[in-house]
This record gives C-alpha cells, structure tokens and sequence, in this order.
C-alpha cells in the first residue's frame, strides 16, 4: 500500500475550497495583526518529527494487548507505516528503531526502502530493561546501574552494538532510557547506583562516534516504584555534563510527577545548551503516552513557546523530535497522525505570539496583558496554517480524512491479513 498524488489530489479537491478561505481570513487576521505568515508557513513545513518503530502496532497494557489488524509485521513494513504518514503529512520523515526489537535481517533493503519512502533514520534506542534470549546474565536488577561488573559490561556492549547498527543506517543519535532503580528502600545504594551509571554511560561515550550525541532520558517511576536511577531532568542533566558535549538531556512529557512545569526545564536547558531531544505524549495521570494534545494542549502550547523562544534566543542544537505514545483502542497510523497534527498546531500556535509586545508587557510587569497575549496566540484556530503547510509541500490538507477516504487500514488488512504481529511496548 503506497500513497499516491491523486489519492492526496482527491482528498484534497473535497477540502480546498473551505480551506482556501479560511486560510485567506486567518492570514489577513494575522497579517494585521503584524504576523508574517509566510514565514510562520516556513518554519511548519520544517518541521519533522520522527515515527517510533514501536508505535505502530496496539501497545497494550499488562491487562493484556487488543490486537489492531494489517500491523506491520517487519522492520520493512513498518518503514512502509511511516512512508504512508509522511506521505499524508509531510511532517513525519523519520523512523526512531528500538533494538534488539528491530535489528535489520537485510540493511541494503532496509536502507533503499526507507529511501524510496524520503525516511531517514533518528536516534537509535537502546534496550536494556528486558533479558534477551540466551542472555548470560540477567538485567533483573539494572543494567548500567548493576552491582555486577558483568551485567553492566553487557549492557554497555548492547549499547555499543547498537550505536554500529545505526551508523550502518545514518543514524546520529543513541537514546538511552534505563529501567534501572529500586523498589524498595535498601534494596541497592543510591549513590553507587549512579556512580555505575555514570561509569557505564562514559563507556559508551568514549564509543559514540564524533558526530553522534547521546541522549539521556529521565522518568520519575516505572518499572521500579522507590527510586530511579534516572530519574529527573537534574539528574540526566548532571550526567550530560559529566559525560561531555556530546551528551543532552531528553525530555519525555510524559516522564513528570503531576503538576511538573516541564516547560521551565526546556526553558532551562536550553539555556545551557543542553536539550537534546523530544519524546511527544500526553497523559492524566502518569506515563499514559497519549495522544499528543489530547489531555492538556495548553501546555503543549507553552512548551512551544519556550521551544521557539529557545530556538531563536540560544545556542541549543537542533533537536531529536520524536512521538512515544501507545495506542490501545484507536488504529496506530490514525493515533500518529493525530499526534504530529497536535505537535504541529502548538507549534503554530506559538509562532504567532507577539513576542515584542510581550516582552514589552513583562518589561512593565503588566501581567494581564502578557496572559492576553499568549492566550490570543492559544485561542487563534490556527489549523489552516498548519493545512497549508502540508498542502504546499504536496501532502494533505487533512491527513486523517485522507487516510479514512483512501482506506489504508483496509488496504493494509488485505494486503497483510488480520493477525497482528507488531511489536510495542
Ligand atoms: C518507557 O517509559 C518508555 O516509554 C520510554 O519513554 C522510552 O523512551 C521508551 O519506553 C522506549 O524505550
Ligand atoms: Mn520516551
Ligand atoms: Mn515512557
């Protein structure tokens, strides 16, 4: 199943002319109001976020797993997902691979298929929370972090393993995230937990190619419910700084205690330089991964903000965008589209704040008028922007409507059966 021109000329012939208009109004609104729109239209169109390998079958929870049917079965049919995405929205360029969970059998096949579909290859993730079969020793009880000098010199292998993987394939990142940690009081010592870590983690470091970074993801609890390892962006942070410039800190929205103002950590580490990358969800209670924007899109909008101000005031390098959701009742391909539209409408969003008419309000402290100013740019229906972007660079105006009208899930069922073989998480 391939998306083609006309399915997107289709699709779009339905949608142009309300589309058309709303576009004209919203760019006459916002020109008055001293936006320039073509640019805001620009730095969308830019914008690309990568598609997890694991996101694109039903996840599941430990109550048990629903299955969706035409899920990918292998690396090459997941690339194909993604390649359909993109298609779809333009926005949606590249894959993120999880291995062991997918190590590629054929690297020329992989490579040329994700070329034919314009799919790059973004960080690579490690595992080290699962025992793989035949394993020699076992991660029950952490792996970087392990008191056991074996365990931790598996596990920086895998580590190193996987950075060759990704060379193989153009990637320039490794994301870790650990498991490792505690669950109960006593059980290991903090500090030499994170001593072992941090040895553990320069190892790989001294690995990592010169043009690599290395990604250090933080959350708060889960798998183990006393300490983490990792457990916050200070602590991610300090090992990034420890480990050298190579090494940043990755914020996962979903890895935060309730009520965490995660726009204030980007806002920091930006400053120092230091944010690496992205992993998009949204949750209620803990790490629901959810669909991006479906539970608390003003603060999305408020990260934006503090992204575009990040992007435009510091040095911070360019970021590893990424989805991590898990779909349990909803088709995966519908879910991703959802979230990428989610990402790309905050985005807009805050591309439209009058940044000098707020700064001006907080240089006079007139805070009234500063909430009026970003809650203008938050209530402005901004989806035409986002739509026009996707038009101009050959995508479609709606991407789910297009994917409904063309019936990709059906075209994948016949194309790849009801069983569904997708790995998650
Ligand atoms: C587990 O919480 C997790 O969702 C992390 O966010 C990782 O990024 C992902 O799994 C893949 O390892
Ligand atoms: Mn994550
Ligand atoms: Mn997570």
């Amino acid at each position: 199943m391939k998306i083609t021109q006309s399915h997107i000329e289709n699709s779009n012939a339905d949608l142009k002319k309300n589309h058309m208009e709303s576009f004209d109004f919203l760019s006459n609104q916002l020109s008055d109001k001293g936006v320039d729109v073509n640019l805001v239209v620009e730095k969308i169109k830019a914008l690309q976020i990568a598609i997890p390998s694991w996101a694109l079958g039903a996840g599941g929870t430990r109550f048990g797993r629903f299955s969706g049917a035409g899920e990918p079965a292998d690396l090459i049919q997941k690339i194909q997902d993604i390649g359909i995405i993109h298609a779809l929205n333009k926005s949606s360029n590249a894959v993120s691979l999880h291995i062991p969970w997918d190590i590629p059998q054929d690297y020329e096949a992989i490579r040329q298929i994700a070329k034919d579909l314009n799919i790059n290859f973004d960080a690579v993730n490690s595992n080290t929370f699962q025992d793989q079969a035949g394993q020699k020793v076992s991660y029950k009880y952490g792996s970087l972090a392990n008191s056991d000098k074996a365990v931790r010199e598996l596990a920086v292998e895998h580590n190193k393993e996987v950075i060759k993987i990704g060379e193989k394939l153009g990637s320039k990142a490794l994301t870790v995230w650990l498991a490792d940690g505690s669950s109960f009081p006593g059980q290991h010592s903090i500090r030499k937990a994170l001593a072992n870590t941090h040895d553990s983690l320069s190892s790989i470091y001294e690995y990592l190619p010169s043009d690599w970074k290395i990604l250090v993801e933080y959350k708060p609890y889960e798998p183990n419910f006393y300490s983490t390892v990792i457990q916050d962006w200070g602590t991610s942070f300090l090992l990034a700084n420890k480990l050298g410039p190579k090494a940043y800190t990755l914020v996962d929205l979903g890895h935060h205690l309730p009520n965490t103002n995660i726009e204030q950590i980007v806002a920091t580490l930006m400053t120092e330089e230091k944010l690496g990358g992205f992993h998009f969800n949204d949750s209620k209670y803990g790490d629901d991964d959810l669909t991006v924007g479906s539970i608390k899109p003003y603060q999305l909008f408020l990260i934006f903000h503090e992204l575009a101000q990040g992007f435009a005031e510091t040095n911070n390098p360019s970021l590893s965008w990424m989805i991590d959701a898990s779909h349990n009742v909803k088709d995966p391909l519908e879910d991703l589209l959802q979230s990428v539209e989610a990402i790309k409408l905050a985005y807009a969003q805050a591309l439209i704040i009058n940044q000098k008419a707020l700064e001006e309000a907080q240089q006079n402290h007139d805070t009234a008028k500063a909430q009026e100013i970003l809650q203008d740019a938050y209530r402005t229906d901004v989806r035409a922007l986002v739509s026009e972007a996707s038009r101009q660079l050959g995508g479609a105006i709606s991407p789910i409507k297009a994917y409904r009208k063309v019936g990709v899930r059906n075209e994948l069922i016949k194309e790849r059966g009801t069983d569904s073989k997708a790995s998650g998480l």
